[in-house]
């Protein structure tokens, strides 16, 4: 017998989920969403179910994000019905959990990346170890910030948000805190009185007494430079800001955008951009068109794919290849 990958309980006042696909960190694929879905729809109005309580399995991931090999090859065999339905039901989701009228309390012990994200941002309370580490890594593989992030990092502090979705910075539980895509810092080794304390009480605000002291943001020393770079209208034009800083943290940060697929760039600094101004629906419905033109109508998607996570190889080919070449009008055409 093989065990579910999404395990939903009941224990005590809580809805307990637990992503349990260890070996793929826990990333998402469809009949986990098409769980998620039911949950929600079970325990949203259930008044004994006092909050949620979400998991990762394995002792290394939260949710490494979405499964985006299954996507590929999809893409690649031109099926779209699945592509389709695995972003509209994600999305779906992600929409769910901001109108859960209840808390969604997520323990992030470990890698939360993307999708993983999509799960706990929209509610919570959100916790963080000192082992979590969050990170969009979305335009090394040329797709773009989704799961309603588009939503979310226009409004972080600063630049914060661009910064993440462009470079696919790792963040440590303390710096998600200080750039408020966390709530609360919580040791690991306090997670299981965190959370019998949150199945006994069905009260949410205990997680307050399990909280550590916050050690100081790794990018601190780095925080007025990123917002005067990362905060430039163009990729191009924070390329430039960067080159002029002249620090050894502005070097890596243009190497690290120079590796990235250029329209992915592009489309996600468009996407933040627009984002500012949409309401969470609005933003999913923006994300949901651009995954149709990003993973069906550019070859980026599933080149980035490939080099990633199928032959690991880290030299990907993008089309065009340089930031230089990428037309504007094509990047404004995959947002019809
Ligand atoms: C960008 C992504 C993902 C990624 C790497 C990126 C992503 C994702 C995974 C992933 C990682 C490890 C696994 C797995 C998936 O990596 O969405 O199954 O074992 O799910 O650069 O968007």
């Amino acid at each position: 017998m093989t065990e579910a990958s999404l395990i939903l309980n009941r224990e005590g006042h809580a809805g307990t989920i637990l992503m349990n696909r260890p070996k793929a960190l826990n990333a998402l694929d469809i009949g986990m969403i098409r769980n998620f879905a039911s949950a929600i729809a079970q325990w949203k109005d259930d008044a004994a179910v006092k909050l949620v309580l979400l998991e990762g399995a394995g002792g290394r991931a939260f949710c490494a994000g979405g499964d985006v090999r299954a996507v590929r090859a999809a893409a690649v065999a031109g099926d779209r019905p699945p592509v389709e339905a695995f972003f509209t039901e994600e999305y779906a989701v992600n929409e769910g959990i901001a109108l859960f009228p209840k808390p969604w309390v997520s323990l992030i012990d470990g890698v939360c990346m993307g999708g993983g994200i999509g799960l706990a941002i929209h509610n919570g309370p959100r916790v963080v170890s000192e082992h979590a580490l969050l990170a969009m890594p979305e335009t090394a593989i040329a797709l773009f910030p989704d799961v309603g992030t588009s939503h979310i990092l226009p409004r972080l502090p600063g630049s914060i948000g661009t910064w993440l979705a462009l470079t696919g910075a790792r963040l440590t539980g303390a710096d998600c805190v200080h750039a408020g895509l966390a709530t609360h810092y919580v040791l690991r080794e306090h997670f299981p009185a965190l959370r019998a304390a949150l199945v006994e009480s069905g009260d949410a605000s205990v997680v307050e007494r399990f909280a550590a002291p916050l050690p100081e943001a790794s990018f601190a020393p780095h925080r007025a430079a990123l917002d005067r770079c990362f905060g430039q209208d163009s990729v191009l034009g924070i390329i430039g800001a960067l080159q002029a800083e002249g620090t050894e943290w502005a070097a890596a940060q243009v190497k690290i955008l120079r590796r990235m697929s250029p329209t992915s760039l592009s489309v996600s600094l468009e996407l933040l951009r627009r984002g500012a101004g949409m309401n969470l629906r609005q933003c999913l419905d923006e994300e949901l068109k651009l995954t149709r033109s990003v993973v069906h109508d550019h070859p980026d998607f599933c080149e980035g794919v490939r080099s990633v996570l199928v032959d690991k190889d880290g030299a990907p080919n993008w089309a065009p290849a340089s930031l230089e070449a990428v037309d504007r009008a094509a990047v404004l055409g995959l947002f019809r």
